[in-house]
């Protein structure tokens, strides 16, 4: 008999659990079907979103607040979204997280994704993966994603505490940040705080916090926590400030909202990224596409009507809605 891999996920087996989510990343349709069953038990976990410009410390910093994690006696999955940046140099596929001890605790199961080659993107494969770990029984995931000013801060929607990484003396001035990376923040990390210039950023930081707080009111207002990831130093201050904002905002309508907003966007994403693939699929197999692609170089056709004629002959809309 065919083994059920849900089933042996939420029985706690890593290996079924490596396997959905290797189909999750190969875009396997064998995934679809354990989804569906897996999904009803998701929605338990914690969500934590560590981010920050490469080599800021997200790995080092991830290993200590998951041992803090566990020290508190819950358990934990890691999500290392890209962690092979090309300006370190160093850590490759989480390996600083999977080097430690922490790799050998049953309690802890971590993944590493790499960023090319997902068919419905990085963001919705991340999604699959994390409610994988969901369903698997994992109290609090760590999402740990190269997130600053890149297309990958939509990662962020998919976290209910997001923890943003300054370093000091690393480009990382307020001022030179893009606009929206501030807002993400529930809780700042300025880590490498043995490096100079710490106090510096911090304030920084901390001015920018105080006039946000006097431009939109709000009920929580990001702390600012100091860390050197590589001496162990703050994490218990950083792990408490986490989990008063989940004390915060389990308690509170925020929750129920960013959950209904993420929902919401989930399954926008989904019926669009799977959309896509069927009338490409279809296009491309078909030998419509290049037929569609000579007309138009030929100017015999334009692609606003070939567009409109794809959609048409595979939607069947009532006209006032596909308007839309
Ligand atoms: N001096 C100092 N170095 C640190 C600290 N935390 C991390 N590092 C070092 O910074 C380098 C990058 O650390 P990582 O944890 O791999 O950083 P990252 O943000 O995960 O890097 P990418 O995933 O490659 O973007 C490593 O050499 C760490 O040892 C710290 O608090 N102080
Ligand atoms: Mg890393």
């Amino acid at each position: 008999m065919a083994i059920d891999y849900a089933d042996e996920v939420l029985q706690g087996s890593p290996r079924a659990a490596a396997r959905v989510m290797s189909w999750l990343e190969n875009g396997d349709e064998r995934a679809y079907p354990c989804m569906e069953k897996l999904y009803p038990h998701t929605g338990k976990s914690y969500l934590i979103g560590i981010t920050g410009s490469p080599g800021a410390g997200k790995s080092t910093l991830t290993d200590k607040v998951a041992r803090a994690i566990r020290k508190a006696g819950l358990t934990v999955g890691i999500v290392a979204v890209d962690p092979s940046s090309p300006f370190t140099g160093g850590a490759v596929l989480g390996d600083r997280v999977r080097m430690s001890e922490l790799s050998l605790d049953p309690g802890v199961y971590i993944r590493s994704m790499a960023t090319r080659g997902f068919l419905g993107g990085m963001a919705q494969a991340t999604n699959d993966v994390v409610k994988v770990l969901d369903a698997f029984g994992k109290d609090i995931i760590i999402i740990e994603t190269v997130g600053v000013g890149q297309d990958e801060v939509d990662i962020i929607d998919l976290a209910d505490t997001t923890c943003l990484v300054l370093v000091p003396g690393a480009g990382d001035s307020i001022q030179s940040m893009k606009s929206g990376v501030m807002e993400i923040a529930d809780v700042f990390v300025i880590n490498k705080c043995d490096r100079a210039g710490a106090d510096q950023l911090a304030s920084e930081v901390l001015v920018r916090v105080e006039q946000d707080t006097h431009i939109k009111e709000r009920d929580w207002t990001p702390p600012v926590v100091r860390t050197v990831a590589v001496d162990d130093e703050g994490i218990e201050d950083l792990w408490n400030a986490i989990e008063k904002h989940r004390q915060l905002i389990q308690s509170g309508e925020t929750f129920i909202k960013k959950r209904r907003e993420r929902t919401n966007k989930e399954t926008l994403r989904m019926v669009h990224n799977e959309m896509f693939r069927i009338i490409r699929e279809h296009l491309e197999n078909s030998g419509q596409l290049d037929r569609f692609v000579s007309d138009i170089l030929e100017r015999k056709k334009d692609p606003y009507s070939v567009m409109r004629q794809i959609l048409d002959s595979c939607i069947s809309l009532p006209q006032s809605q596909s308007k839309e």
